[in-house]
């Protein structure tokens, strides 16, 4: 099982700015810890982050047929790329979206999610937890015939 784990702009600066709302962890810190999770369950975990839609789009172009199943973290496109919205739509496997904070208690300009018309799943609030919950959630359910 291929999962990828793609992180939109500016999450590169985890741990470094603002850790009040995005908390202590390093984007390495969660990637590392995602990636031995996975491999403890038998899957496989790839992590790509970006600050360029394109290359974003680019990537889950090129997950079609390659990877089982994405979470992302769109970041700031989540309210704004109908671009990256089609992107997913184009692609058949399962998809958690993930956000470190409560997106629905901060501005209103961040409670809509393009992101959300095609994820599955949508785990917001939990800080670095919420990658290993959506982790967890695909490897346990992706073998359903109906997913989740
Ligand atoms: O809560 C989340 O995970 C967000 O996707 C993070 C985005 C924000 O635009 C979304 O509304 C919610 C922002 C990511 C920026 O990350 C930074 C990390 C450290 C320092 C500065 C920015």
């Amino acid at each position: 099982m291929n999962i990828l784990l793609l992180n939109g702009p500016n999450l590169n600066l985890l741990g470094d700015r603002e850790p009040e709302i995005y908390g202590a962890t390093t984007l390495a810190d969660i990637e590392h810890a995602l990636a031995r999770r996975a491999a403890e369950q038998g899957a496989e975990l790839t992590a790509f982050q970006t600050n360029h839609e394109g290359d974003a789009i680019e990537r889950i172009h090129a997950a079609r047929g390659a990877m089982d199943a994405i979470i992302i973290n769109p970041a700031a496109w989540t309210h704004t790329s109908v671009a990256l919205l089609d992107a997913l739509n184009a692609f058949g496997g399962p998809v958690v979206e993930v956000h470190l904070s409560n997106v629905h208690q901060r501005e209103a300009f961040r409670h809509h999610s393009y992101v959300s018309k095609r994820a599955d799943g949508v785990i917001a609030g939990l800080g670095a937890f919420g990658y290993a919950a959506a982790l967890d959630f695909i490897i346990q359910h992706l073998g359903e015939a109906r997913f989740p």
